[in-house]
């Protein structure tokens, strides 16, 4: 089982503090790096503090953001050759300490050039330095052994329609992601593409709002077999989603991938980011991630951060110990409930009666509305309702946890 969670850390939440804050939460943990004048000797450090931490949890995958393990340079040439020579220090890192890149990232959405999009800007040499950037994290990703690479479009949306042609937009994005998929293959990514929704925030709007947006935008791109999703829990809820709503659409497009763990807050709907802290909650995603086979190329990555008033590296391994525990208890509860299988009986029986060989025939498409209701009014009989069992089958969770 404990194979199965695949967690990583991510380096933007935790180590990524280089200056900059686009969701302005972040915490004022002791960072040593900070204190380095030259950015390069700072990217070092800060490479050194991650994977001493994440070697003493323990940790099997680690993530990044390109902008996160590399700093921002004057010119694109030197960007890129920032990250050249970051990946050469990862690589010993990785080599030293036995950790494995989950997945790579860009950043295309901090810096002001990306304030009106990345990829759908109206200005196509942004866009070029999108693809420039994009490309370069995807050879890094590649270089370093990373399994999957994610694109999460913060600025990838609109501010006001007042100044935004949608139809274009869409088209660039549409564009711009098969040239992704299309360098994929060309690199030999082993995994997936992951989109990354999220409804807003930084944007007013943005365009991967949910699960069931991105698939309606991959299909219209040709891309729902090529591309997955990477779940984020804190980004379900603020699309008025729960987290497993959007695992267990995944699950149903085909689309499932990875998830980002975390949670938000209830009550301010923003995106807080904070460690998981919820058992039973935990329990039913990872009963879905199961239920839908698990991981291929995905795993668990903590984009989680301690709180602002956390101010120990103490406060980082509770957080960290504190949400991979909770991850580990619910999967186990999981593995429980599906091998006790009363709620997956339950669901499997409430739909029996579409094995009837008769209703086979009508979703196989061999009967007309017309036939099907004649066949109705020839029975002549009222069907009456039977029970959803809401509260057994929130209190069998409840047992298992
Ligand atoms: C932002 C967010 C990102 C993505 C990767 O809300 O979740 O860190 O996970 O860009
Ligand atoms: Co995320």
């Amino acid at each position: 089982m404990k194979e199965q969670l695949r967690m990583a850390v991510c380096y933007w939440h935790n180590f990524c503090w280089n200056g900059f804050d686009p969701f302005s939460h972040s915490g004022t943990l002791q960072r040593p790096w900070f204190d380095i004048a030259d950015p390069m000797q700072a990217a070092k450090a800060k490479a050194d503090a991650a994977f001493e931490f994440m070697s003493k949890l323990g940790l099997p995958y680690y993530c990044f953001h390109d902008r996160d393990v590399a700093p921002e340079g004057l010119t694109p040439k030197d960007s890129a050759n920032n990250l050249k020579a970051m990946v050469d220090v990862l690589g010993q890192k990785q080599a030293d300490t036995g950790i494995e890149l989950l997945w790579g990232t860009a950043n295309a959405f901090s810096h002001r050039r990306f304030m009106s999009g990345a990829s759908t800007n109206p200005n196509p040499e942004i866009f070029s330095l999108a693809a420039l950037q994009v490309r370069e994290a995807m050879n890094a990703t590649k270089a370093l052994g990373g399994y999957n690479y994610v694109l999460w479009g913060g600025r990838e949306g609109y501010e006001t329609l007042l100044n935004t042609d949608l139809r274009k937009e869409n088209a660039q994005y549409g564009r711009f992601l098969n040239m992704v998929v299309e360098h994929k293959y060309k690199i030999g990514l082993p995994g997936h593409i992951l989109i990354e929704p999220k409804p807003r925030e930084p944007s007013k709007h943005q365009y991967d709002f949910d699960v069931a947006t991105v698939y309606g935008f991959l299909v219209q791109w040709g891309l729902e077999k090529e591309v997955k999703v990477n779940i984020e829990a804190n980004h379900a809820t603020l699309a008025g989603h729960s987290f497993e709503h959007e695992i267990a659409t995944a699950n149903s497009l085909g689309l499932f991938g990875s998830i980002d763990m975390n949670r938000g807050d209830m009550q301010c709907g923003w995106d807080t980011d904070q460690f998981p802290n919820n058992i039973p909650e935990t329990a039913v995603a990872m009963y879905y991630i199961l239920q839908g086979g698990g991981y291929s190329f995905g795993g668990t990555n903590f984009d989680a951060k301690a709180r602002r008033q956390s101010l120990d590296a103490e406060d980082m391994f509770h957080a960290h110990i504190g949400g991979i525990d909770v991850c580990a208890r619910g999967l186990l509860i999981a593995e429980q409930l599906i091998k006790e299988d009363k709620w997956g009986d339950f669901v499997e029986q409430r739909y029996a009666g579409w094995k009837n060989p008769y209703y086979q025939e009508v979703l196989a498409g061999k009967h007309s509305l017309d036939s099907v209701a004649e066949r109705t009014l020839a029975a002549n009989q009222d069907v009456m309702p039977s029970s959803g069992r809401q509260e057994y089958l929130e209190n069998l969770i409840n047992q298992a946890c």
